[in-house]
């Protein structure tokens, strides 16, 4: 049965005529799968309700952070009682310390943390202060992983072996990624020819401890422990850009997961709760590099503002009351297991990627171990399958290079209607 998207689809033309690509952000204008993005009017624990009144499980939670599902009451009833006393000071609230605080007791690798509004000035600011400890200026990212739409960061990998960037978007000047090295996602010898090279060079290695922006690309066993070993052997700062996996994969993190202690570590998504809440922090002697304290200029008009605070607190209490990391990851578990059987009575080539909540099906024979694997699947497959499961009222990520996310919401009924749907859709592709 194809779903009634018809005022979704007038709206979208409106919104067009204002907005660019009707969006406030590309990753929602449904490009990886063609056709018009929903317009979604509410949300309720695991459901999405749409302007044509369709419901849909949903497996964004707006990008992340909605791993508690839509409008927790704790939540919900934590914004309220923010509300009553306004929104925001441009002043120092006991709130903001709060969450400090218990983001600095959930993440002890982090000693002190600064609040920001996104993710994106979470690892624009970190990446700053880690060439403002160290004196040098070149970086290190990874092909694949997405770190917000930082200038020196839009890059895509030159070539030859140290693949300085070449900027991957218009409007980024080439000075802005000059520094920029970008090398292959669980390749240790790279790294570690790199660093043998012009390790004296590099502030810092930036990259996401688990990948969900090529899909979900876990790291490779030992890997971690080499980007921490390799780092400290040169004096490299090392970032991990948390801002998917933090209280996601697990409540301290990927870096509780795969125990690993980096240097700095970048939050956004889920430590807001669903209001714009980024955060930076790492080693206390790092981040007393951060002015006013230290010289590195970082600053925002709404950072660390008494609602957003309220809400990531909120959020993160529940986390770490319910602690539903272990029905998360057995929920995630057998959601993907029936998917796979799916594809395979299918006959459909395919690999799946699981840690914890997040997940990736990917239309490939291929074993996904970085961004070249990554990029063999069949994206057209894909959008069939998109669509497909949509008529069935599952709202999955509109791209096969982005991570699904389960949440402490959806029910054993959702996934099993889920894995019946998908069943039924594979048969088509
Ligand atoms: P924001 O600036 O979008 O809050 O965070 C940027 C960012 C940084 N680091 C990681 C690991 C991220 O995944 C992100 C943002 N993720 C995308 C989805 N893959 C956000 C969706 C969007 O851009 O609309």
């Amino acid at each position: 049965m194809t779903l009634n998207r018809a005022r979704s689809q007038a709206h979208f033309v409106r919104a067009q005529k204002s907005i660019p690509g009707g969006v406030n952000s590309p990753a929602r204008a449904f490009g990886g799968v063609g056709g018009e993005p929903l317009i979604m009017d509410r949300g309720e624990g695991a459901y999405l309700y749409d302007i044509d009144g369709n419901r849909l499980i949903d497996f964004i939670g707006s990008w992340g952070p909605h791993i508690l599902g839509h409008r927790h009451p704790a939540v919900v009833k934590a914004i309220e009682a923010a509300l009553l006393k306004g929104t925001s000071f441009g002043a120092p609230t006991t709130i903001e310390t709060d969450l400090a605080e218990l983001v600095i007791e959930l993440v002890p690798s982090i000693e002190k943390v600064r609040m920001v509004s996104s993710g994106t000035e979470a690892t624009m600011s970190a990446i700053r202060v880690a060439r403002g400890f160290t004196g040098r200026d070149k970086i290190i990212k990874f092909a694949g992983c997405y770190h917000g739409h930082v200038d020196s960061l839009l890059v895509k990998a030159g070539s030859g072996a140290l693949t300085l960037g070449t900027p991957s978007s218009p409007g980024v000047p080439k000075g802005c990624t000059a520094d920029t090295i970008v090398l292959e996602f669980n390749d240790a010898n790279q790294l570690a020819e790199t660093l043998r090279q012009h390790g004296n060079e590099i502030a810092a290695i930036i990259l996401e401890p688990v990948v969900g922006n090529m899909g979900t690309v876990p790291p490779e066993p030992g890997y971690l422990q080499t980007c921490r070993e390799l780092c400290t052997k040169h004096g490299v700062v090392l970032i991990f850009d948390e801002v998917m996996t933090g209280f996601r994969v697990a409540l301290g993190g990927a870096q509780s997961l795969y125990g690993i202690r980096p240097d700095m570590t970048t939050l956004g998504k889920i430590v807001g709760g669903g209001l714009p809440v980024g955060a930076y922090g790492g080693r206390a002697d790092i981040m007393d590099k951060v002015s006013p304290v230290g010289p590195v200029y970082q600053a925002g008009t709404l950072s660390g503002n008494p609602l957003a605070m309220a809400s990531g607190l909120a959020t993160l209490k529940a986390l770490r009351e319910a602690n539903p990391y272990a029905r998360l990851e057995q929920v995630t578990k057998k959601l993907c297991a029936g998917l796979s059987a799916a594809a395979l009575s299918a006959g459909l080539p395919h690999h799946i990627a699981q840690v914890g909540s997040m997940f990736t099906l990917f239309f490939t024979g291929t074993r996904v171990t970085n961004f070249n694997s990554a990029v063999t699947s069949d994206t057209q497959r894909f959008a069939k399958y998109f669509w497909g499961m949509i008529d069935h009222g599952v709202y999955l990520p509109c791209s096969q290079f982005e991570a699904n996310f389960v949440s402490a919401a959806h029910s054993d009924a959702d996934i099993d209607h889920v894995i019946a749907s998908a069943a039924a859709v594979m048969k088509t592709l």
